[in-house]
C-alpha cells in the first residue's frame, strides 16, 4: 500500500472528515497525488466515502507569477525613474511601459514635468508598497481573503488572476474502514479454487476501459520487399504476372515443352526432386504431346530434333519445378491456342527447387525472377534493350554479356554488371530467345518470337541487405528481429 494512503487513513482515524486540498497542504503534497492515493483506498472497497465538491478559487496566470516573483509593471517603471528624472520616451522602451507607466501615474507615483524639453517623468512620492505583487503572493499562498473584489476584478481584467474550479473530495470513514489495505489479488488461481482460498481474498475490480495491449504488428521479411520492388518495376514496364500456383509441376512441362532431351543431367535426381506421390501425372494436350515427342525424337521445324527415342513415361513424372520457364512454357501454349495471337508481356517471381549442393550463398530453393516477352520478329537487340531498361530501373547500367547455353534459347547470354556498390563485376542473371523447337509445336506463328530472362530474388537481397550468407536471410536460424528492423527497400530507379 502506499505510505500516502496510510497517512490518508491514519488520519481519519483520528479525524471525522477532511478535506483533500487540506490532506495536501498538511503532508505537503500534490493534490493530485492525494487523489491518486486516494483512488488506490477506495479499490479496496468501501474504506472511505469522499464527497466531491467544487469550489471556485482563483490562481495567478504566468504574467501574475512573474509580477509576484519580479514586482509589477508599474513598479518597474517607478524604479527606472531617477531622482533627476527621464525622458518618457526612454522610460517606454522598458518591457511592459505602456501598462506600467498609466499605472504608475494612477496610483500618484510619478508625474510628467512638461516644463522641460522634451518632457521628463520625475518621482512623484518617495518610495512605494508594490500592493500589486504582495496580493500575488498572497494568491500563490491560497490566501485572497485581504484582496477586495474592486482589486480582483482589476487583476483579473489584467489577465494576473484567473477564476477556477477546484475538485477536492470530503472524506470521512466509510462503512469498511480500516487502518490497512489488503492486498487486491489480480488473478484468480486454480488453488485458490481448490483451496476456497479465495473466499477470504480481496480481487482488484475489473477496468473494462483498460486498453489492451498493441499488437504487434507485421513486418516484410527484405525478400517480400525486393519482391514488391521487382514486381512494381515489372507493372510499371507492362507486364502482367502469371499464374505460379504450383510449386508441383511435371516433366513435360519443365523440361520436355522447353525442347530439354530426356537425357540431360538437369533431369536426373541429383539435379531435381522428383515426388514420389503422386508420382505422376497423366493429363496432357495430347496432340501437343505429340508434336513435342516428334520434335524431340525427329526433329521438324528445320531442326533435326534429338534422334532419341522420346518416352512419355519420362514426361509424366512430377518434381518440385526446377524454374519458372515452366509456368513460361504453359502460358505460351496457352497464348498459342488462341484465335489469333496478339502481343504479350509475362513476368513471374516465385520459388523454384534444384537438388543441388548447399554453400553459403545457395539453398536447394531459391526464388526466380522471369520476364517473358512474346511478339512479331523480336531480336536479341529487343532482348539487351528490354532487360536493360528493368535493370536501370534497380540502377544497375553497366551491362556486359558472355553467350551461354540454355536447352531452351538460343541464342543465351549471361548477363553480368559492375555493381557500383560492391565495386566489381558480377554475374545478375541469364537471358535468351526461345527456339523454334519450343514455340512452333505450340501453335505459336513462325514470325512470332519469344525473348526471355531470368535472375534470382535472394542474390539482390543479400546484396542490398549486406548478407554473407544465405540463412541469416532465410531458414529456421533467421533472427527475427532482422526481420523488424530491416530498413524499406527502396531499389534506385
Ligand atoms: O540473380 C543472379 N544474380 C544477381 C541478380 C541481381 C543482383 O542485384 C541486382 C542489381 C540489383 C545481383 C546478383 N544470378 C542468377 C546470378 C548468380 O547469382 C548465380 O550464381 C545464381 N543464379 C541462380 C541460378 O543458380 C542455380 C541466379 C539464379 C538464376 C539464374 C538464371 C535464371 C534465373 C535465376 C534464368 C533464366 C532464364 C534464361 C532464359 C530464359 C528464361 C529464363
Amino acid at each position: 500500500m502506499s505510505h500516502l494512503s496510510e497517512k490518508i487513513l491514519k488520519y481519519l482515524s483520528e479525524n471525522d472528515t477532511v478535506n483533500t486540498l487540506t490532506l495536501a497542504k498538511l503532508f505537503n503534497e500534490d493534490h493530485q497525488k492525494i487523489i491518486g492515493a486516494l483512488k488506490s483506498i477506495q479499490a479496496n472497497g468501501d474504506l472511505v466515502t469522499a464527497d466531491q465538491k467544487a469550489e471556485k478559487a482563483i490562481e495567478v496566470t504566468d504574467e501574475g507569477k512573474h509580477i509576484s516573483e519580479n514586482g509589477s509593471h508599474e513598479a518597474t517603471i517607478y524604479k527606472a525613474v531617477p531622482d533627476s528624472g527621464i525622458a518618457q520616451a526612454d522610460l517606454m522602451k522598458l518591457p511592459n511601459a505602456k501598462v506600467g507607466f498609466s499605472k504608475a501615474m494612477s496610483a500618484g507615483w510619478i508625474t510628467l514635468d512638461k516644463t522641460c524639453t522634451p518632457p521628463l517623468v520625475r518621482r512623484k512620492v518617495p518610495e512605494i508598497t508594490d500592493i500589486v505583487q504582495d496580493h500575488l503572493k498572497q494568491v500563490i499562498l491560497g490566501d485572497s481573503s485581504k484582496i477586495s473584489d474592486k482589486e480582483k476584478q482589476d487583476y483579473k481584467k489584467r489577465k494576473l488572476i484567473q477564476e477556477v474550479v477546484i475538485k477536492s473530495f470530503d472524506l470521512k470513514k466509510g462503512p469498511e474502514f480500516s487502518l490497512s489495505l489488503t492486498k487486491l489479488e489480480t488473478d484468480l488461481t486454480t488453488e485458490m479454487l481448490n483451496s476456497g482460498s479465495w473466499k477470504n481474498l480481496k480481487f482488484k475490480e475489473y477496468n473494462f476501459d483498460a486498453l489492451g495491449v498493441p499488437p504487434e504488428c507485421g513486418y516484410l521479411h527484405p525478400l517480400l520487399k525486393v519482391r514488391s520492388e521487382f514486381r512494381q518495376i515489372f507493372l510499371e514496364m507492362g507486364f502482367c504476372e502469371m499464374p505460379t500456383n504450383n510449386y508441383i509441376e511435371n516433366s513435360f512441362w519443365n523440361f520436355d515443352a522447353l525442347f530439354q532431351p530426356q537425357q540431360h543431367p538437369a533431369r536426373d535426381a541429383h539435379d531435381t526432386f522428383f515426388i514420389s506421390d503422386p508420382k505422376t501425372s497423366n493429363k496432357f494436350p495430347m496432340d501437343y504431346l505429340e508434336r513435342v515427342k516428334r520434335v524431340h525424337s525427329k526433329g521438324g521445324y528445320g531442326s533435326q530434333g534429338y534422334g532419341y527415342d522420346w518416352k512419355i513415361e519420362e514426361a509424366q513424372k512430377n518434381l518440385l519445378r526446377t524454374h519458372t520457364t515452366a509456368v513460361s512454357a504453359r502460358m505460351l501454349y496457352k497464348v498459342a491456342q488462341q484465335k489469333e495471337f496478339r502481343p504479350i508481356k509475362l513476368f513471374s517471381i516465385d520459388k523454384v527447387f534444384r537438388n543441388e549442393t548447399l554453400d553459403a550463398t545457395h539453398l536447394a530453393e531459391f526464388h526466380q525472377v522471369e520476364g517473358v516477352i512474346a511478339d512479331f520478329n523480336l531480336n536479341l537487340g529487343d532482348l539487351i534493350g528490354v532487360f536493360a531498361e528493368f535493370f536501370r530501373k534497380l540502377g544497375i547500367t553497366q551491362l556486359d554479356f558472355k553467350p551461354a547455353y540454355n536447352p531452351y534459347t538460343e541464342p543465351s547470354m549471361e548477363i553480368f554488371c559492375f555493381h557500383p556498390g560492391l565495386k566489381k563485376w558480377i554475374e545478375i542473371g541469364n537471358s535468351g530467345i526461345f527456339r523454334p523447337e519450343m514455340l512452333l509445336p505450340m501453335g505459336l506463328p513462325e514470325d512470332v518470337c519469344v525473348i526471355a530472362w531470368g535472375l534470382s530474388l535472394e542474390r539482390p537481397t543479400m546484396i542490398k541487405y549486406g548478407f554473407n550468407n544465405i540463412r541469416d536471410l532465410v531458414g529456421p536460424k533467421v533472427d527475427l528481429e532482422m526481420v523488424q528492423k530491416s530498413p524499406i527497400c527502396r531499389l534506385s530507379k
